[in-house]
């Protein structure tokens, strides 16, 4: 890769480190600008017209393109590395895991985590306090699914560790600060140790 890669992120966010993971995982350099979230400074006027039009970050910069979405961005970083499968199945299989994380797991089981951790249940208002019974169920269930497919197989798609795990991993390990118990799911506790084991690994908050 021969393009500057720059992250725009805040680094306690899973999406962001998700990225960081990949590059890492790859040996690939990564400089990285912070935004604090929690002060707006991705509703800025300047960010959403020089950075990301919907607000949010991450984003990640190659050369001078802006690429935002989380799992855009680790699919860019890892297209032709051993983190993708060779066969054509096994890269769509890839890609249904990142969706699904997208749709039922980081709805729920990052966003407890965002409103406990971050925000704290006190300053939740009358919207996020009502939901928070169907986000746990939710995050529930994406858990109990992850610990049965992992329960027969090592990892999510294949032999080895493929951007799935990367992506599925980074809110995954941090579950229990929204409130989830990670030991009720052995087969997914079994699967973040052997992911944090991986030649290259950071931590979050490396
Ligand atoms: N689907 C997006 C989600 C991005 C997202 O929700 N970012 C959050 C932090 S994880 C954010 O920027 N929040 C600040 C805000 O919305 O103002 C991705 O995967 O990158």
């Amino acid at each position: 890769m021969t393009d500057q890669l720059i992250l725009h992120e805040y680094a306690q966010s899973g999406n962001c480190y998700k990225i960081r993971l990949t590059a890492a995982s790859l040996g690939l350099p990564i400089e990285r600008r912070e935004y604090d979230i929690m002060k707006g400074e991705t509703r800025t006027p300047e960010f959403l017209a020089s950075v990301n039009a919907n607000g949010r970050i991450p984003v990640l910069q190659i050369g001078d393109k802006l690429l935002p979405e989380s799992n855009a961005a680790c699919w860019y970083l890892a297209e032709g590395t051993a983190l993708m499968p060779e066969d054509r199945f096994g890269r769509a299989d890839v890609l249904r895991w990142m969706c699904w994380e997208q749709y039922n797991h980081e709805p729920n089981v990052a966003t407890l985590r965002f409103w406990r951790a971050f925000l704290g249940e006190d300053k939740l208002n009358d919207g996020q306090r009502a939901q928070l019974e169907s986000k746990w169920m939710a995050g529930e269930a994406a858990l109990c699914l992850m610990d049965r497919h992992l329960a027969a197989q090592d990892w999510f798609v294949g032999g080895g560790m493929t951007l799935a795990d990367i992506c599925l991993y980074a809110y995954t390990h941090v579950a229990g600060e929204g409130g989830f118990k990670l030991s009720r799911y052995p087969a997914v506790e079994a699967w973040l140790a052997r992911v944090a084991a991986q030649p290259g690994h950071v931590t979050i908050t490396a």
